[in-house]
């Protein structure tokens, strides 16, 4: 698991900072650094000074617990149960490169070994050739189906034929690539509110999540990203990728407590096994380390 740092750069803080406000300076400046973010850095510290007053904190220790129990206050998670009755469909959003193939590979192993269902993948990323390629080996490794087109096809008909193709099979699980990346930011944003509007109205007594990966070692970028497709098309979960290469991972917070979205699950690695569901708890241990 990721080492996050906070508690060492603490640690560093009370070893040179001064006392009173210049400690609240520094460590607002810290939050920052470890990608927590300004607005959110700004309300923790103020939460210290309530505690501890002017004169600041004594030590290292009174400060981890004060953070850990208002952190854990603003994480938000998402329990990734299905309904085995029912259909589900897992849209798979996020920015080129945060791992939306790799996870939507974890996750399809993550159903079938907790819950017995083989997913469906549709291969909704038609914008780049190799994108539909590289869910079809994910498919044949897992032994799972891929519902795919050619590539620049239309990547909302694609996930309509996966669902009607998987209704035809009685498959209740129907997991969706899409792509990170269009000529422009307006363009994907487009092409997700259709593709969004066209599953919305073919799934209506489906349980349809629309799933979001952000790269934890993006820092503040990944809380923009999030900003930018929950405005889009309404983001339901969150997966925090490569948290096995971040040393900050601090972004969840400002994502959670700003737009109030919950994490289902982490990505710990490059293996279909490292996948985690995400734990609150465990998330702000690793943070405060
Ligand atoms: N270390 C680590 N690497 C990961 C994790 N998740 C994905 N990766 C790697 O990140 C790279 C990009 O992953 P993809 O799944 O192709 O990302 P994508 O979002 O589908 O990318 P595009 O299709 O180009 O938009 C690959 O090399 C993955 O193996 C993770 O949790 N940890
Ligand atoms: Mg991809």
């Amino acid at each position: 698991m990721a080492k996050a740092g906070l508690g060492e750069r603490l640690k560093k803080l009370f070893n040179k900072s001064g006392k009173g406000e210049d400690f609240y300076e520094d460590f607002e400046d810290m939050l920052i650094e470890g990608d927590i973010g300004a607005s959110v850095a700004m309300e923790l510290s103020d939460k210290l000074r309530e505690r501890f007053g002017r004169k600041g904190p004594d030590n290292r220790d009174e400060v981890s617990s004060e953070l850990k129990t208002v952190i854990s206050s603003m994480i938000k998670s998402a329990d990734p149960a299905i309904d085995p009755g029912k259909t589900t469909i897992l849209m798979v959003l996020g920015v080129n490169g945060v791992g939306k193939t790799t996870s939507i590979a974890k996750i399809a192993d993550f159903y079938r070994r907790e819950y017995s269902i083989d997913a469906v993948l549709s291969a909704g990323d038609t914008f780049r050739a190799a994108a539909i390629d590289q869910l079809k080996i994910h498919g044949e490794r897992l032994g799972i189906r891929v519902v795919h087109q050619q590539p620049g096809s239309d990547p909302a008909a694609v996930i309509y034929d996966s669902i009607e193709s998987a209704g035809a099979q009685g498959s209740k699980l129907i997991i969706a690539d899409t792509a990170g990346r269009m000529h422009n930011k307006a363009n994907l944003v487009k092409e997700l509110q259709k593709i969004d509007k066209i599953v919305s109205s073919k799934a209506a007594d489906a349980d349809y999540r629309k799933i979001l990966v952000i790269d934890a070692t993006t820092g503040q970028n990944g809380f923009r990203q999030a900003e930018m497709f929950n405005e889009a098309v309404g983001i339901d979960q969150i997966i925090l990728t490569k948290y096995d290469s971040s040393a900050k991972g601090g972004v969840a917070v400002s994502i959670s407590a700003k737009l109030g979205l919950p994490f289902s699950f982490i990505g710990t690695g490059e293996k279909y096994s490292d996948l985690k569901r995400f734990s609150p708890d465990e998330y702000v241990d690793n943070l405060l380390l």
